[in-house]
């Protein structure tokens, strides 16, 4: 028994929790079921998993440069206020269970719960009509804990196995069902490239495609894309998308950091009194630029394995469904502008909605996290620009900004999390999590049942609207669009 936990134990925190291997994993053995050499599996494992970790640099790089930019501004100006930002909302849950007493040791427990679950919905695909495996472990720690907090708010009697069935359920069908969604506007936004979005904006993807289509694709002539837009003199360098976007973000992080001012940046050990910084602003703001290109190297790396061992794949490992990843993997996908503008757009919104709860007198203020900005919107951005053309691109990301701001100032007042100074403050959870929690809180297993019946109706309404071509976007994208062409 205590060798199968420990074989358990070591698969959690070495392979679930992260991605990087996952992938690198899925493509080892999807190379080797399609017949290739082992020297080839093992390259390909490499150059997946490398590839990965690319991915993650340019991504973490960002995040550890302008996160503390962002919420420096509440420690400098003494606001008592709610970061909305995965790691504060984790760090928030943590502190408010060891207030309450409770600990979330079997976190780990937990998410293999949910994972199996999620793995057991996809193997049933047939009835559940679930294609996506979830394998963007960081990102479901972060969720566990959130979750976690959100169902002890609305069930605090209740011990902690129950608990963690409630929780391992409603986990393992927001994983299921959210990446689910993705499935179709990712493989057209990508061309087939073989996976989905697993991130914490999957219903906000969605939706976000769902209104471009529906308000911007009937009017949108070629010209009409982001990429398609060619700016008059002086503003034709921003035509250039890493020109572009060193500009913008020496603007906006630039304006951030001269209001914190150089003694507070010098006292958070940013730079050194003696620094210039003008050209420390400059530097700091350009790595923007750095960790996009980094990020792109290493989505292309790791996308190019994963398709080349899809059939592998496809026949044995996963048949019928597909992977979910990292939402950042779109950023080597669609405009780079959009990423740029989707994330200024976003900005807008949240300060806007930021200001608003300030005059309403909220109760609860927010900060804006770099996290929920960036990449929540960003991505929305890429996708409204390919569907909806620029217009679609503007519209979505601010609304979402809106969104995330209102949604997250409630929830964190509701559940109690604002106390602790932190919430997750992404996309689905702002909205589809706060409208789970009000339905647990107030009907409580009448609620619980709802819900689950609502996100197991979702797939099946994807796939009653397009019943031929459901399974075969995963299976074969080309096959599809000749299908589709027909
Ligand atoms: C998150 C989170 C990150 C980023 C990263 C984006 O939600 O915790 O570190 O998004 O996954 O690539």
């Amino acid at each position: 028994m205590d060798i199968i936990v420990a074989i358990l134990n070591g698969f959690v925190k070495n392979i679930l929790t992260k991605p990087a291997f996952f992938i690198g994993f899925l493509v080892l053995i999807g190379y080797l079921f399609d017949g290739k050499k082992w020297y080839e599996a093992l390259a390909g494992f490499i150059k997946a998993t490398v590839g990965y970790m690319i991915l993650m640099v340019g991504s973490g790089g960002l995040v550890s440069r302008f996160r503390p930019i962002l919420t420096g501004l509440k420690e400098r100006f003494e606001i008592s206020a709610t970061v909305i930002d995965p790691y504060f909302g984790q760090n928030a849950v943590t502190e408010g269970m060891e207030q309450m007493g409770r600990s979330f040791s079997q976190v780990m427990v937990l998410l293999l719960v949910a994972f199996i679950i999620n793995i057991i919905l996809v193997r049933l695909k047939n009835i559940t009509k679930m294609r996506a495996v979830f394998t963007t472990g960081h990102v479901q720690m972060q969720q566990a804990a959130t979750a976690f907090w959100l169902i002890i708010f609305c069930f605090p009697k209740l011990g902690q196995t129950p608990i963690l069935i409630i929780m391992a359920v409603l986990l393992g069908l927001y994983w299921a069902v959210g990446s689910n969604l993705t499935v179709e506007d990712t493989q057209k936004l990508t061309d087939g490239a073989g996976f989905c979005i697993a991130h914490q904006q999957m219903f906000g993807i969605r939706l976000a495609c769902f209104l471009s289509d529906k308000l911007f694709a009937k009017h949108k002539d070629e010209s009409k894309n982001l990429d398609d837009i060619e700016l008059p003199g002086f503003l034709s360098i921003f035509n250039e998308n890493m020109v572009a976007t060193a500009i913008l973000m020496t603007l906006f992080f630039g304006t951030i950091q001269l209001v914190l001012g150089k003694e507070y940046l010098v006292n958070q050990q940013a730079l050194m009194m003696e620094d210039n910084f003008f050209f420390y602003i400059i530097e700091s703001s350009f790595s923007f630029a750095v960790n996009l290109a980094i990020l792109q190297l290493g989505v292309r790396t790791f996308v190019g394995e994963l398709t080349a061992s899809f059939d592998g794949i496809q026949s044995k490992l996963l048949p019928g469904a597909l992977p979910g990843i990292d939402c950042a993997a779109v950023f080597g996908f669609g405009s780079s502008n959009a990423v740029t503008i989707g994330f200024m757009l976003g900005a807008l919104g949240q300060f806007l909605a930021i200001g608003l709860l300030f005059l309403m007198k909220s109760p609860t203020l927010i900060i804006a996290g770099f996290v929920p900005l960036f990449f929540d919107n960003a991505v929305i951005g890429v996708y409204a620009n390919d569907r909806g053309g620029y217009k679609a691109a503007l519209l979505m990301p601010f609304m979402s900004g809106l969104i995330q701001v209102f949604g997250s100032a409630f929830i964190a007042s509701y559940s109690g999390l604002a106390h602790f100074g932190g919430y997750l403050g992404m996309f689905d959870w702002a909205t589809v999590w706060p409208a789970i929690t009000i339905l647990l809180n107030n009907i409580q297993y009448v609620g619980l049942a709802i819900a689950i019946v609502l996100l197991v109706a979702i797939p099946q309404i994807q796939y009653k609207k397009n019943k031929d071509a459901y399974f075969l976007i995963v299976e074969d994208y080309e096959k599809y669009k000749e299908k589709i062409n027909k």
